[in-house]
């Protein structure tokens, strides 16, 4: 029986593609929302992909993932490194959250070395562009199974 994954995106996630891509690539959101689906059909998995620029969406998404989904991907983008919120949304809900990049974040700006939600998440994926999303989705699998 397939399972549902919620893959969350957080701020300026959407202009993927458009700016920057000597550090996040050429792909937009669309083209990783379409390697998810294909990955979550070999995984058996099936993919509900979201993107929100505002704190309080994500976190009504994650309390939402923990009423329909096995697990959550979640690229909280800039929040990754200044949300409380999303720190303690991630510990009310009994699913596993993986933290996902894009980025190396270790390898940028001192402000990106820090995240406030990987305490609280079950395992951190980042720097293997939009790969990383893909290597979420067979963690969460593997661990789902
Ligand atoms: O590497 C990642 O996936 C990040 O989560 C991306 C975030 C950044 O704040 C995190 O530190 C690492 C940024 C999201 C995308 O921002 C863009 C900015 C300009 C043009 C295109 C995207």
């Amino acid at each position: 029986m397939s399972k549902t994954v919620f893959v969350l995106n957080g701020p300026n996630l959407n202009m993927l593609g458009k700016r920057e891509p000597g550090i996040y690539g050429g792909n937009t959101l669309q083209d990783i929302e379409s390697d998810c689906r294909k990955a979550g059909d070999d995984y058996g998995l099936t993919i509900d992909f979201r993107q929100s620029n505002h704190e309080g969406v994500l976190v009504d998404w994650l309390h939402e993932a923990s009423e329909k989904a096995v697990g959550v991907a979640i690229n909280a983008g800039a929040y990754t490194h200044t949300s409380v919120a999303l720190h303690d949304a991630i510990r009310a809900i009994s699913v596993p959250v993986i933290e996902v990049h894009i980025s190396n974040v270790h390898a940028r700006e001192e402000f990106r070395h820090h995240s406030k939600i990987a305490p609280a998440c079950k395992g951190v994926i980042c720097g293997f562009g939009p790969t990383s999303y893909i290597l979420a989705l067979y963690a969460l699998k593997s661990i789902t199974d």
